[in-house]
């Protein structure tokens, strides 16, 4: 019996955290490099405030939330998808907030792995004589803050790989053809993840094959950097990316074969340099994420080619996938599949998305997901049970 009343409050407080968590996801593309996160304030079963962290730099979840509830904040409880932080960063520490305005109990989603808060605003609530419960819905809110802790623990963005493709697995025709393989449904889709992320990041060769924008179009939240993966710094003066880089930034990543004259003219039409010291094309990517990580940004998206997908899932760097299938069969040997690179020698090696979602689009299948990083193992290790 003693087990009944606190199941129930279980089951309310993950009712509650669902509504937080679509508050907070409404921030996607807004507030990085700082996490997503929402705050409902409770008190006799009906929410008298609510809040999300709206911006970089602006009022955190809770303060928003106290705000709105004013006095009746006394004896509420919090429920809030991140731990509140205990720290003067921007912005007041937000348990102190809590703490004045009497709120009795704190219910939160997870841990903030920012190492300034991880626990420490636990602790401070606790020490305040708060009643404090951690971890409800727990997974979901810390996959609401996977990339700002994969950024904040590895110094890295979150990389999201997106590709349109047809039945075959092409990304292009023999000629090299790709407009369009997927509906105008899938092409917004994909305009909708160019809106909220840092960087959008190509290969050459796909600029050269189709002088892409690279732009979101209707524009997002957020205006991404354009990243060219260009050794030979060989991005043409007239492609439409150089032409718009003084409107929108552009991005070159240059190997040390890079003429420097090449290097020079780029730079006098607006496009920055990212120079990188290695010949070796996996140390140039590695190299590039540190150097997108210490920019802070937080998601990048990576849109093809195939050489470039590649070259993100060797280094098994990718973190998420958006794949745009489209029920056209082209063929043809010479046709780029998705993802070239070295790729693995077993299935049992293969790079799976954890539950993937399905969604039908004019005709095309929209499947995306995170990678499952539980069942990663280098392939060293995979060649040692083999033998
Ligand atoms: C919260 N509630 O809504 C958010 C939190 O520079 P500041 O003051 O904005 O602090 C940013 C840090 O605060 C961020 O790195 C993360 O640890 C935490 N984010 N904490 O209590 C919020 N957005
Ligand atoms: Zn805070």
């Amino acid at each position: 019996m003693s087990q009944r009343p606190s199941d129930r409050d279980y089951r309310e407080l993950c009712q509650w955290m669902r509504q937080a968590l679509e508050l907070a996801r409404q921030s996607w593309g807004q507030v990085e490099p700082n996490p997503m996160v929402g705050c409902l304030l409770v008190k006799d079963g009906r929410v008298v405030g609510q809040g999300r962290h709206r911006r970089f730099g602006g009022p955190h979840a809770e303060v928003e939330a106290l705000e709105q509830s004013g006095a009746e904040a006394a004896g509420a409880t919090c429920v809030v998808t991140l731990e509140p932080c205990c720290h003067r960063g921007k912005t007041a520490p937000c348990t102190e907030a809590l703490i004045r305005a009497g709120v009795s109990r704190v219910v939160i989603g997870c841990l903030d792995p920012n190492p300034q808060v991880h626990g420490r605003g636990v602790d401070r609530l606790r020490a305040a004589g708060l009643d404090v419960t951690v971890g409800v819905l727990e997974d979901e809110c810390l996959r609401l803050v996977a990339p700002f802790a994969k950024l904040i623990q590895t110094g890295r963005p979150w990389v999201i790989a997106k590709w349109a493709m047809t039945l075959d697995g092409h990304l292009a025709s023999r000629t090299g053809d790709s407009k369009w393989i997927s509906s105008p449904e899938s092409r917004e889709r994909g305009h909708r993840l160019r809106g909220g992320v840092d960087a959008i990041v190509v290969g050459i060769e796909t600029v050269l094959a189709d002088d892409c924008r690279l732009t979101a179009r209707p524009p997002g939240p957020r205006t991404a950097t354009r990243v060219v993966l260009d050794r030979r710094a060989r991005l043409p003066l007239e492609s439409r990316l150089v032409r718009t880089a003084h409107d929108v930034p552009v991005l070159v990543a240059v190997g040390p074969e890079a003429e420097p004259e090449r290097i020079g003219a780029l730079e006098s039409a607006g496009c920055q340099i990212w120079r990188s010291d290695s010949a070796d094309r996996l140390e140039f990517w590695e190299g590039l994420q540190r150097e997108m990580g210490r920019r802070e940004w937080t998601q990048i998206l990576v849109e093809g080619g195939a050489r470039v997908l590649g070259t993100c899932f060797d280094t098994q760097s990718v973190d998420e996938v958006h794949v745009f299938v489209s029920p056209k069969i082209i063929g043809g040997e010479q046709a780029p599949s998705a993802v070239g690179g070295v790729g693995v020698a077993g299935i049992c090696e293969a790079f799976e998305l954890v539950q993937p979602q399905f969604t039908a689009l004019s005709g095309d299948i929209y499947l995306s997901g995170r990678i499952d990083r539980s069942k990663h193992r280098e392939p060293e290790d995979i060649h040692r049970e083999s033998i």
